[in-house]
């Protein structure tokens, strides 16, 4: 198969960076030829003030396009292609403030709940958090599974929303739909006869790669999907299957 016959699809935090950290340098070195090589999209749920401060300008406008907050906006060549933006009920606002409340987790570092295009970001301690009170936490939810038993709640209690705990100390809401399949429709049009290849490290049932990837699986093409533990698998994967006479299994 010919490489401009297929479409590499990248998430970012966990499958590109740790989460919310700068790329790697060597990695960014070696991504640069599979950018300038390949058909390259990028998915997050973060937004694009985020990605600019974790990835290179040449990374952002080198790809194809970029998708912030789950997909619900484009960006091509630096530029705004679409926002699908969503007004919140205050009742889901205020049962998210209430959740955050009730938490027996001590520290609270300020910007718990942010409104993303088409998404809510929701944190209990706070998206000011810094690497190492990410880290407290993050053992904290691994022992508790806070996030998950949070967006558990959410989910059921507002029916007609998803909520996700991917990422590391945070939950996204969104309405159902407004996720990272968006990107599905978007690559048909734009690739119709192309293979598609998405690498996420948030493919699991409450993971906001989820719908991407299911409906990637579901289509009936030889779409693949790579599930990846952090960067450095992304890396090995792409080394070893990426190779520019790479042939893709039917
Ligand atoms: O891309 C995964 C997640 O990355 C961040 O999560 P956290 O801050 O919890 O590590 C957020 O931008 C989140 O929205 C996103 O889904």
């Amino acid at each position: 198969m010919e490489t401009e016959n297929r479409v590499l699809v990248f998430d970012v935090d966990g499958t590109l960076t740790g989460p919310r950290r700068r790329i790697q340098e060597d990695f960014a070195r070696f991504f640069r030829a599979i950018v300038q090589r390949e058909t390259v999209y990028l998915v997050s749920g973060s937004d694009m003030p985020k990605l600019q401060n974790q990835l290179p300008e040449w990374l952002l406008d080198g790809v194809k396009g970029v998708f912030p907050c789950s997909g619900n906006e484009m960006y091509e060549n630096g530029e705004v292609v679409y926002r699908h933006d969503h007004e919140f009920p205050s009742e889901l606002k205020d049962f998210a403030q209430s959740l955050i409340d009730a938490s027996a987790y001590e520290e609270r570092l300020g910007n718990h709940i942010e409104k993303r295009t088409g998404m809510l970001n929701i944190s209990v301690v706070g998206r000011n958090a810094g690497p190492l009170e990410r880290e407290q936490y993050s053992e904290y939810d691994h022992i508790k599974h806070e996030r998950c038993d949070m967006a558990k709640k959410i989910s059921n209690k507002f029916p007609d929303y998803d909520a996700t705990c991917s990422g590391q100390i945070s939950i996204d809401v969104a309405p159902k739909g407004f996720n990272k399949s968006r990107l599905f429709d978007e690559m048909k049009q734009r690739h119709p006869d192309a293979v598609i290849c998405f690498f996420g490290d948030n493919i699991g049932e409450e993971g906001n790669d989820r719908p991407l990837a299911t409906a990637l699986l579901k289509a009936g093409k030889p779409h693949k999907v790579f599930g990846v533990r952090d960067y450095t698998e992304t890396w090995k994967i792409l080394e070893e299957d990426f190779t520019p006479d790479f042939q893709l299994a039917s």
